[in-house]
């Protein structure tokens, strides 16, 4: 299983190494304690994925606390398999509510990761969106509250889009994508698609799903931005490990968590600036 970077010929970018947890340069001898050698970057992301526990939800954007943690936004058509995507990575049954019946998770639901004394990721299930029956205005309200919510985030640092491998992205995804096209290609914002169900396609399929998607993401890699594509399935876990990984590796560090941790703890603390532009900035959304 590997994950793609869409067409960059010539490229040198690179998804993020495996060397996380200590540089293997072969320059550098290994001098580590034998339980370092023996991390395996995949097993600690998924152990990572599992202390992911709800945090709270919302009906309205301004209902959700605002947070200065690095915040992974999870988006998807109903139906693309978002919730048991979620579930899967977490390694829990029901964290994100997955249903038969598609296009009825319309709040805003938040995720702590990492330690419970100082989270180090925040992921956001938004609202599935372009169920059919859905009516009219309330597919419009959805447009809104998902535009503003990618829009309005400051501290959003990535979004992780769900696309049935069989469809591929449908017009919906794309104009999805241009709320954060420009931050995507800044590098701001990182992107990671998971072409789900992939167990539904054969090897054929799957290339063709992948050079499909490379092909409609190519205009959103520049030398700065971080987009990747990656099958995946919850049903023979595909991608999970990997996916896992590229998460983990998003988290902020420790002394980020912590300090974030104690500020939250003792607001007092935060320099009057940060208030003061956090207020102006809420009173424009
Ligand atoms: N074969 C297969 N079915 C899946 C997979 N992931 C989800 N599904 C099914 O797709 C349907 C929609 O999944 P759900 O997670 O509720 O989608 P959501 O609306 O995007 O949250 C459900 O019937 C799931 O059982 C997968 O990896 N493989
Ligand atoms: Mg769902």
């Amino acid at each position: 299983m590997t994950r793609h970077t869409p067409n960059r010929p010539g490229s040198a970018k690179q998804a993020p190494t495996k060397t996380a947890n200590g540089p293997q340069n072969a320059a550098t001898p290994a001098r580590v304690p034998t339980h370092d050698l023996a991390r395996h970057p995949a097993k600690d992301a998924l152990a990572w994925a599992h202390t992911a526990r709800f945090y709270i939800t919302a009906a309205q954007l301004h209902q959700v606390p605002v947070s200065e943690l690095p915040e992974v936004a999870f988006v998807g058509r109903s139906n693309a398999g978002k919730s048991t995507a979620i579930n899967t990575l977490a390694q829990q049954r029901q964290l994100a509510y997955a249903s038969k019946t598609p296009g009825r998770t319309q709040h805003i639901n938040l995720f702590h990761l990492g330690p419970k004394a100082a989270p180090n990721q925040l992921w956001t299930d938004l609202p599935g969106y372009g169920y059919a029956a859905v009516e009219r205005s309330a597919k419009l309200r959805w447009q809104e509250v998902m535009a503003s919510y990618l829009e309005v985030r400051r501290n959003l640092s990535a979004v992780v889009q769900m696309v049935d491998s069989r469809h591929g992205l449908t017009e919906l995804d794309r104009q999805l994508l241009e709320f954060v096209t420009p931050r995507v290609r800044s590098g701001e914002v990182k992107l990671l698609v998971l072409l789900t169900k992939a167990d539904k396609l054969n090897r054929k399929e799957q290339a063709e799903s992948l050079r499909k998607a490379q092909e409609v993401l190519a205009d959103l890699v520049t030398e700065e931005s971080d987009v990747n594509i990656t099958l995946f399935s919850s049903l023979n876990k595909s991608g999970v490990g990997d996916v896992a990984e590229v998460l983990h590796g998003w988290a902020a560090s420790p002394e980020v968590a912590e300090a974030l941790a104690a500020a939250q703890a003792a607001p007092d603390v935060l320099p009057d600036a940060w208030d003061d532009q956090s207020q102006s900035e809420d009173d424009q959304a």
